[in-house]
């Protein structure tokens, strides 16, 4: 017999204070309300954690759900096995269904931790999770059920895999009306980084073809990218910028340009529809070239965002990047020429680092004259290629990065660069010598200086002016101007 069930989709509370989408459970929120089944997100904004998680455990008490679904990555692992233990002892009958990167890369750290869900699903999760819940209510078997892991007689059974979406085009836009627009409709600086606009992540393609070694991502959406057409992204890019009176979108794709007649179609559409966006997005730099530069920022790019990593080739290979320092100065001249923000993620303790190959990224990063650079510090999370992996039991420290403690792990145990200096210390010189806004330091030296106007470049940028003369948020630029760190 068919009931009517309530399905809550949770967004664990570390993340209340992050102003970027849940699209995880937006996409999944959207997909099961268009096969009929209703549902609701709990996403706690701009409250603290605390705030946040009493805020959930009190919608668990008043509601009591037949389904729960949390999505999780490995930083969250902590805290979704204290909501499933909460919601256990308060609402028993409650089915709990688990997603997301943590899950699918590593569902037996679920069994092992006894963490008190139901189900896991591995993998894209629209179509598995709507089916699991139909087959849940029809009393069918879950043994027929793709894509999910359970437990059964005290081991983890994995069901067989579920293959991905062939047509993205299907998938409803996210779940925008479940979520607080006007939070993540607010001008910030997290979306294309660090340029100060209401703007929100937006994704038009999924899966990634290469494999860096770093990477955890293609756990998810494999290695085979899979596009959304022109005229959905077109018509979700009408849909956004109708509703919602944003400034200026990002593109989340792993690498934007992976087709680049894709790119060409998809902005000849809006063109011709007179449809004009601001835009940010990311991609790899053997993946473009001077005209699709050109074209892009002639379409209305503000920012465009490279995995540089290394200004060392020998380190590049040991990443598996597959490009080479070469490929990035070419591109970052052309940005330089065609005066196209760029923007580098460095990455460092990887291992087999040197001094000297730091000093090679340093020296890259202030000759390329990228307009902003971010330092990341590689932490073998679960899912990446390389041998080691974190150890489980250090994810109670590890979940407080970029806390003092967790500084303190990296550097006793997941340090692999091959230096004496600390890895904070070795940040805060990198930083110290390239200009970043949370580390703000009186300097004489002359890159300072052209850091400094190149981190602010798009101030100049008529574009950008124009928009904000033109936004319908003037005010709330200015309020928010004030609220706001420029932390990122
Ligand atoms: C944007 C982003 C961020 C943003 C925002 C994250 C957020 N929590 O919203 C910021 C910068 C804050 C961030 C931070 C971190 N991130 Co991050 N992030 C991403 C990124 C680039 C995109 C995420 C996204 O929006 N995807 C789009 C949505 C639609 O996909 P999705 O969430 O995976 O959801 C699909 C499935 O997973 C599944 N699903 C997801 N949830 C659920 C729930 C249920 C119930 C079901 C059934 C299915 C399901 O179905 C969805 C649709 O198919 C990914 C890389 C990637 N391409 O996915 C890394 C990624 C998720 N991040 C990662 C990591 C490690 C982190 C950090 C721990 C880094 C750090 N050192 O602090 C922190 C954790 C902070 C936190 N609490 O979330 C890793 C996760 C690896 C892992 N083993 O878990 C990834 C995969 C990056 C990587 N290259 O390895 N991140």
């Amino acid at each position: 017999m068919k009931m009517e069930k309530e399905i809550l989709l949770i967004v664990p509370p570390t993340r209340s204070y992050t102003q970027r989408l849940p699209l995880g459970l937006m996409y999944i929120s959207s997909y099961l309300e268009s096969k009929g089944e209703k549902n609701d997100i709990l996403d706690f904004k701009g409250i603290s954690n605390d705030l946040a998680y009493n805020k959930i455990k009190k919608k668990i008490i008043e509601i009591k759900p037949e389904f729960v679904g949390i999505t999780c990555v490995v930083s969250e692992v902590n805290i979704v096995n204290d909501m499933c233990e909460f919601i256990k002892n308060n609402s028993s009958e409650t089915i709990i269904v688990i997603g997301g990167p943590h899950a699918s890369i590593c569902p037996e750290n679920f069994i092992e931790r006894g963490i008190k869900f139901d189900y896991l699903v591995l993998g894209e999760g629209e179509i598995t999770v709507y089916e699991l819940i139909q087959t849940l209510k029809e009393e069918g078997n879950v043994n027929n059920v793709e894509g999910i892991a359970f437990i059964k007689a005290g081991k983890l059974v994995k069901n067989k895999p579920r293959e991905m979406i062939h047509n993205l085009d299907e998938l409803p836009f996210p779940a925008y009306d479940k979520v607080d627009m006007k939070y993540y409709c607010r001008p910030n600086v997290w979306a294309i980084r660090p340029i100060y606009i209401s703007s929100f992540m937006i994704f038009t393609s999924r899966g990634c073809p290469y494999n860096c070694n770093f990477c955890a991502a293609h756990a998810v959406w494999g290695r085979k990218v899979r596009f959304m057409s022109p005229e959905r992204v077109v018509a979700h890019i009408e849909y956004v910028i109708k509703n919602f009176d944003i400034d200026a979108l990002y593109f989340g794709d792993e690498s934007f340009t992976v087709s680049k007649q894709r790119i060409y179609d998809i902005f000849n559409l809006l063109k011709r529809k007179n449809i004009k966006i601001l835009f940010g997005c990311q991609t790899r730099v053997n993946l473009l070239d001077e005209e699709l530069l050109k074209f892009l920022k002639n379409n209305g790019c503000l920012q465009i965002d490279f995995g540089i990593e290394s200004g060392s080739d020998r380190m590049l290979d040991i990443m598996n990047k597959q490009t080479n320092i070469e490929m990035s100065a070419k591109i970052a001249k052309i940005c330089r020429k065609i005066k196209l923000r760029h923007f580098a993620n460095m990455l460092i303790n990887v291992p087999g680092e040197t001094l000297d190959d730091i000093e090679k990224s340093l020296q890259f990063v202030k000759d390329m004259g990228y307009n902003s650079v971010i330092w990341n510090v590689y932490c073998p999370v679960p899912g990446v290629n390389w041998e080691i992996t974190l150890d489980m039991d250090d994810l109670d420290t590890f979940n407080n990065y970029p806390s003092k403690e967790a500084f303190e792990l990296l550097e006793s145990k997941y340090k692999f660069g091959k230096y004496k200096q600390s890895i904070i210390m070795m940040l805060d010189y990198l930083y110290s010598n390239t200009f970043h806004p949370k580390h703000f330091k009186l300097s004489l030296q002359p890159y300072y200086y052209r850091s400094i106007y190149q981190s602010i470049s798009y101030v100049f940028d008529i574009r950008y002016i124009l928009q904000l003369v033109k936004s319908k948020r003037k005010m709330e630029y200015i309020i928010n101007l004030f609220k706001q760190s420029f932390s990122m």
